[in-house]
């Protein structure tokens, strides 16, 4: 791989496996020109939510995001190409699905549903560092 050739971590969130959402996203990211390099289907355990959201610990929102996240199926994807992580962050759409920009992920596909926690359909890594961690805690060997 090119020195200049980054990968980044996405998930589709249970609301957007639930919502038949998985090939649309996915169609996106090879659309822009993003190269799908690694893809699993997880049930997430609580262990590896806590770690994955360890940021967030002691937040409002965040009991309600393990529930969530570990609501139903997760499909876990390596993403890789030029300045992918930023990329990514760009078509996922910002956090909050009302505002988030049409043209968007989040945008287009994500509503408010009278929540705790936002449902977005989509994590996307948002720094080297973040993308190396995340990555190495999805796709562990086992
Ligand atoms: P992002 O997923 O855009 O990186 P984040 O890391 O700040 O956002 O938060 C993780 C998830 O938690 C986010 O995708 C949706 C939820 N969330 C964040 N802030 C929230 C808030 N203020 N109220 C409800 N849910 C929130
Ligand atoms: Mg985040």
């Amino acid at each position: 791989m090119a020195e200049s050739v980054e990968e980044t971590l996405v998930l589709v969130k249970p609301d957007g496996v639930a919502r038949n959402l998985t090939g649309e996203i996915l169609r996106r990211i090879e659309a822009k020109g993003y190269a799908l390099t690694d893809i699993r289907w997880v049930q997430a355990s609580r262990s590896l939510l806590e770690q994955h959201y360890a940021e967030h610990q002691g937040k409002p929102f965040f009991e309600p995001l393990v529930e969530f996240m570990e609501s139903g199926p997760i499909v876990a994807m390596r993403i890789a190409g030029e300045r992918v992580i930023e990329g990514f962050r760009s078509l996922a759409g910002t956090t909050d699905p009302t505002t988030a920009a049409p043209g968007t992920i989040r945008g287009d596909l994500g509503r408010d549903w009278g929540l705790r926690v936002q449902q977005n359909l989509v994590h996307g890594s948002d720094s080297a560092a973040s993308a190396e961690r995340e990555l190495g805690l999805w796709f562990a060997r086992r």
